[in-house]
């Protein structure tokens, strides 16, 4: 009997040419929402963003590998799966670029208000109503950037074609880039009180949670916009709805939300001074397709009885025993 394989509908979609490989080693089944009375039996399971946790994992016992469709697993009880002998694989480097190009998106959208400037285009200006209100331009501007990880760098090279003094913070100070990039290293108050857009890459654990609170939104500049494409719960969504409210910071662009889907009467949704996105930076076809092909292989690798090769951090000097 062939093991069993699961992708969860919460991978949009892996595209069947890519899942075609395991087929040779495995049962595979795209399954639909609820798939709890699927888990039994199963061996590996793509998962997006559904919560993996014990509750999960007592529905599945036979299970060895959770391949997260993504880059961040803070979606995943790592320490959980630790416990019970289940390898935790997620799929770095390859959306680091489509983020970063959409995170470009989402500061020019913002500078220029493009949603509200195509919804005048297309409902009001050839009925000579209202107008478009001015936008921002970059030059002079400094861009903040906390997190110099792998997006964060691809953000930092993309503003190199745009006159920005560019600043950031980081746990870890990245000297190699602060010459090739011209970037300054600053701390977090510095990079809180000196950005005019502060964008956020860092991933989501207990000391990044809620980072963006009352006293950070104080010490920002009150045209400053703030730009997340990381995790909502960075930012503490109350403080921000607050500090906009009170002209604390003068924008934001949110990809991720602290609930998500978020609900649509976040007060967020309704500010003219908010770009908004459903959680789609990484949602090209380019992008969905590497991420595809990484937490399929992780799988691959697992079934053909070789460690795969994109091993959450925490399980990097674990051993696990590699199927027969
Ligand atoms: C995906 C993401 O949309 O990579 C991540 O961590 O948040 C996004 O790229 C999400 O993982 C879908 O499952």
């Amino acid at each position: 009997m062939k093991p069993k394989v699961l992708i969860s509908p919460d991978t949009m979609n892996i595209p069947e040419d890519v899942s075609a490989v395991l087929k040779e080693y495995a049962d595979v089944e795209y399954v639909k929402r609820p798939y709890d009375d699927k888990l039994e039996g199963v061996e590996a399971i793509i998962v997006g963003t559904e919560p993996i946790n014990a509750e999960f994992l007592d529905k599945a016992p036979e299970l060895k590998l959770v391949a997260r469709f993504g880059v961040g697993y803070d979606s995943v009880d790592v320490e959980e799966c630790t416990r019970r002998g289940v390898i935790a694989t997620h799929t770095p480097e390859v959306l680091s670029s489509g983020v970063a190009d959409h995170t470009w998106a989402m500061i020019l959208g913002h500078s220029r208000h493009i949603p509200l400037a195509g919804l005048h285009t297309r409902n009001r200006w050839a009925k000579r109503e209202g107008s478009v209100p001015f936008g921002w331009d970059t030059e002079g501007k400094t861009l903040g950037i906390l997190g110099l990880g792998r997006i964060g760098l691809e953000v930092l090279k993309r503003s190199r074609g745009f006159p920005l003094k560019v600043i950031y913070h980081d746990l870890l100070r990245r000297e190699d880039y602060e010459d090739e990039y011209d970037v300054e290293y600053v701390g977090f108050d510095e990079l809180l009180e000196r950005s005019d857009i502060l964008t956020v890459h860092v991933d989501l654990n207990p000391s990044s949670r809620s980072i963006f609170g009352v006293n950070e939104f104080e010490k920002m500049k009150p045209t400053s916009v703030i730009v997340n494409t990381s995790r909502g719960p960075v930012v503490n969504e109350s403080a921000l709805i607050d500090a906009l409210r009170e002209g604390k910071i003068g924008g934001a662009a949110l990809d991720v939300f602290e609930t998500e889907p978020t609900p649509l009467d976040n007060p967020l949704l309704s500010m003219p001074n908010v770009l908004v996105t459903p959680h789609i930076a990484s949602a090209s076809w380019e992008t969905r397709r590497k991420m595809a092909v990484r937490s399929t292989g992780n799988v691959l690798s697992y079934l053909k009885g070789e460690r795969p090769p994109h091993i959450v951090l925490e399980q990097r000097d674990k051993e696990f025993p590699l199927r027969q």
